[in-house]
């Protein structure tokens, strides 16, 4: 239904449904299935204490479906979901995908240069916010974005609607509905980006069922499993991985917590009994250390998965004697392959590796600068393909050229080598991007928003080591005239509609950029000197 995407080639697509991975079911079956085993038990907790019953939840995406159509929405239209961790996410979520919409999934955090660009690659004709979210009004950023992008005809808000349509009103009796095609296109994610602008990753009904199925059965879960939101839902790790639909495909109880503060997940943990959890590192470590001095009950918790950038092996090994909890590291990209450390491995692969691939169909390659691949163990960017992982980003040509070998791997970025047993160990990255806690930023992108500046004549954005975050953002700047500071240069971005976990952390003035033989900026180069400088300022780093 959609165009402009990359499907499996036909015979493996035909294989992957014979050996099983794909089941040729929408993905919204899930909710469904589940009602039907157990109308009655608990689907959804907000953090108000509010609480559907899977009945009511199915019945609630219905009615929503239904009013959807009746607005004109549905068929392929795409629609931009940019909303925080509440039941609306939820309930709009399978509404979208029972009208046939496809959901485009933003974090709250986006602004306008995120939102405008991912609107118009999409050409979405519709855009979910919250009326308020952390202080900010994302009805400005609706008319902001409308105003860029005309074909937005409808603004759907969580709460106080303004001139826009209330979700609330977006109701009407249930009316039957044409099933999506499971081969087609359920969703849209956001990539991470390594380009000057965000990429979308179209994931199909089939390949996404699978991602939260396998993922389900590799973490146990079951109609036992209350699970805690702390990442924001439209996140892969906190969405599917196995996450809230994984959650609510076996059967459990899904707890939305607004904030991943220590103070607003441990009283949920308490207050509902949470028996697993995802988090990245920089939020395992304060919960870590929360753990001394929070009162809270945590011992219902039984798994915290840690993902999203690299946790160091000390705090890996404190995790289970501090929570009392096992821990699962995964590394995993909304591209698609997911590994995972297994719920029996022994410790010193849980603590010391992030994870071997989800299924048995997924291929992994470690190869050199040549495409060569490495002799087994040793290091080199690593290249998959298989029954969940993209094989184009979504209206991208150009860039999948280079992001795909011509036999369809898609090239990682990320720098690994495996284990006898088949654990991978990510020893770096290849792509020009910075993971700031698990946070993505693509350096080209926030380089090209510095050098509207007038006061900047060149830019280079590198990665500077950061003991909590792993890493923070240092962008390098050539002045023309008087160069912007950290302060001014953030204002200046934020006045560009760039997301504020995008804004650099430190300014740094040089007068030329250290080149490469071939004359590129050395950005190993840059990466050193920031490096150094702060290990002079006595600011961690080794
Ligand atoms: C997850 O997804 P994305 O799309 O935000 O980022 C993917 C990238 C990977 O290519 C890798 O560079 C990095 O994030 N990454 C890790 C990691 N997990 C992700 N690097 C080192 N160690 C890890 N454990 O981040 C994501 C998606 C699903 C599940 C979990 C994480």
């Amino acid at each position: 239904m959609l165009d402009g995407w990359v499907p499996w080639p036909k015979p493996l697509a035909a294989k992957y449904r014979e050996e099983g991975y794909w089941e040729g079911r929408p993905l919204d079956r899930l909710l469904r299935e589940s009602a039907e085993r157990g109308p009655s038990r608990t689907a959804l907790v907000d953090a108000d204490g509010n609480r559907w019953t899977y009945a009511e939840l199915d019945l609630r995406a219905d009615r929503m479906a239904a009013g959807l159509r009746r607005l004109g929405i549905g068929d392929g239209d795409r629609v931009v979901v940019q909303l925080p961790n509440t039941g609306a996410f939820v309930v709009l979520f399978f509404a979208l995908l029972r009208a046939g919409a496809i959901p485009v999934l933003t974090l709250p955090a986006h602004r306008e240069s995120e939102i405008v660009h991912v609107a118009e690659v999409s050409g979405a004709t519709a855009y979910a916010i919250p009326d308020l979210h952390d202080g900010f009004d994302h009805r400005a950023l609706a008319r902001a974005a409308r105003k860029a992008v005309p074909g937005i005809e409808h603004v759907l808000v969580a709460g106080d609607a303004a001139e826009f349509t209330a979700l609330a009103d977006v109701d009407a009796d249930p009316v039957p509905l044409p099933e999506a095609d499971p081969g087609d296109v359920a969703v849209l994610l956001l990539s991470g980006g390594t380009t000057g602008k965000p990429k979308l990753i179209p994931r199909t009904h089939d390949d996404y069922a699978y991602n939260v199925r396998a993922s389900a059965e590799v973490c146990g879960f079951d109609g036992d499993t209350v699970y805690l939101v702390v990442l924001p839902t439209a996140h892969n790790f906190a969405l599917a991985c196995p996450g809230l639909l994984g959650t609510l495909m076996a059967g459990g109880t899904v707890v939305l917590s607004p904030t991943p503060s220590p103070e607003d997940a441990f009283a949920l943990v308490e207050r509902e009994k949470v028996t697993a959890t995802a988090v990245v590192p920089p939020i395992a470590l304060l919960w870590l250390d929360a753990v001394e001095w929070e009162e809270a009950d945590l011992s219902s918790l039984s798994l915290l998965q840690v993902g999203g950038s690299k946790l160091g092996a000390e705090p890996a090994a404190r995790v289970e004697p501090a929570l009392g909890c096992t821990l699962q590291q995964v590394f995993g990209m909304a591209e698609g392959l997911l590994n995972y450390t297994r719920l029996d491995d022994p410790p010193e692969l849980v603590i010391g590796t992030q994870g071997r691939p989800m299924s048995p169909a997924d291929e992994v390659r470690v190869v050199d600068e040549d495409d060569r691949d490495v002799p087994p163990g040793e290091s080199g960017e690593l290249l998959t393909r298989g029954p969940y992982t993209l094989r184009g980003y979504y209206r991208a040509a150009e860039h999948n050229a280079r992001a795909f070998t011509t036999d369809g791997y898609y090239r990682t970025g990320d720098l690994v080598r495996i284990l006898p047993s088949g654990h991978l160990v990510v020893e770096g990255r290849a792509k020009d991007q910075i993971n700031r806690g698990g946070d993505k930023i693509s350096a080209e992108e926030l380089e090209n928003h510095i050098l509207a500046h007038p006061a900047v004549h060149d830019a280079a954005v590198v990665g500077m080591p950061d003991e909590t975050m792993g890493e923070r953002t240092c962008a390098y700047l050539v002045p023309r005239g008087q160069a912007p500071g950290q302060r001014e240069l953030a204002a200046f971005l934020t006045e560009r509609g760039v997301a504020a976990y995008k804004l650099p952390d430190r300014v740094e003035v040089i007068e030329t950029f250290p080149r490469t033989s071939v004359g590129k900026i050395d950005k190993k180069a840059l990466g050193r000197l920031i490096a150094e400088r702060l290990r002079a300022e006595g600011i961690g780093g080794d």
